[in-house]
């Protein structure tokens, strides 16, 4: 059976989409050894049935907090057949950073682009086909609660979940990319099957705890290890810390992506910014 992972930022709708797929038909418990809850349901499309799990709501996919490590474990371990990113899109700019994280980890994913209603209210005007170029997925409008796009959001499922086609990698600036390759070129020399290599390799740059905790119970990862502390000192002496170094190079791809497909009629004022910066 086909399985279906939703993930998103907090407050996006993830639920009412969770809802509008299963119905009733779903089961509401904690992830294993977690006091987080765990939604879980079955959906049908087309007449073929799907497994559909809710994931903890999460801004990004560090190490840093147990939703984020159930969202990322889960899609990393057991790997669903599609991911949906579900995207506010009234603060899409900050969204496309979970985005950009889940794409990250060489997922197939569609982007259920929902809230689109809020987002025209407020003058933001988003070019679909820009995005879905851009990002190199499908992406579909959706205003969860009048079910618009779920037809389609079903659809589009299944069809990447039979087509099986990965989403692009993001890609980032030069220095970036090389120290990323300086490792997986040597993690590909190890044993790993469970993880995507340009992943590891990001994360051990970010200097993420989990990551290199998981490493270390694999023979001969001490090489790796090594040479990413390395390339971290390398990087902080250039421009500090690496880890703020990682997340400015997603910034710099998103302001990209923002600066193509997004219009806003309005600018983002100080106050918008701090009352965005309070309501967290
Ligand atoms: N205007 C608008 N509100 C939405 C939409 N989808 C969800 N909401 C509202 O956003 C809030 C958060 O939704 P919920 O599904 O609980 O978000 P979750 O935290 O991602 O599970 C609720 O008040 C929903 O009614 C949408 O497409 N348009
Ligand atoms: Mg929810």
């Amino acid at each position: 059976m086909i399985r279906v992972a939703l993930a998103g930022n907090p407050n996006v709708g993830k639920s009412v989409i969770f809802n509008n797929l299963t119905g009733s038909r779903q089961h509401v418990g904690n992830w294993p050894g977690k006091t987080v809850e765990k939604k879980e349901g079955y959906a049908s499309c087309d007449g073929e049935e799907f497994y559909v799990v809710d994931l903890p709501g999460t801004y990004s996919l560090t190490a840093y907090s147990v939703e984020e490590l159930i969202a990322r474990d889960f899609i990393v371990k057991e790997k669903p057949d599609v991911v949906v990113i579900v995207v506010d899109a009234s603060n899409i700019e900050r969204n496309l950073y979970l985005v950009l994280q889940v794409l990250e980890l060489g997922v197939r994913a569609v982007v259920a682009l929902n809230k689109i209603d809020l987002a025209r209210s407020m003058g933001v005007e988003i070019n679909v086909e820009e995005l879905k170029k851009l990002l190199g997925i499908p992406v579909v409008p959706t205003v969860a609660p009048r079910k618009q796009g779920m037809k389609e959001l079903c659809e589009k499922i299944l069809e990447v979940a039979r087509r099986g086609k990965e989403a692009p990698l993001p890609r980032y600036g030069r220095e970036l990319e090389e120290a990323v390759g300086e490792l997986e070129k040597i993690l590909s020399s190890l044993e790993l099957k469970t993880y995507n290599i340009r992943w590891l390799a990001i994360k051990l740059i970010e200097g993420d705890k989990a990551v290199e905790k998981e490493l270390e119970k694999i023979g001969g990862s001490g090489k790796v290890i090594e040479k990413a502390k390395r390339i971290r000192r390398r990087l902080e002496r250039k421009y500090g810390d690496p880890e703020i170094y990682v997340i400015n190079e997603r910034y710099r791809i998103i302001q990209d992506i923002v600066s193509k497909a997004v219009k806003s009629a309005r600018r983002m004022t100080v106050s918008d910014l701090l009352d965005q910066a309070f309501l967290d």
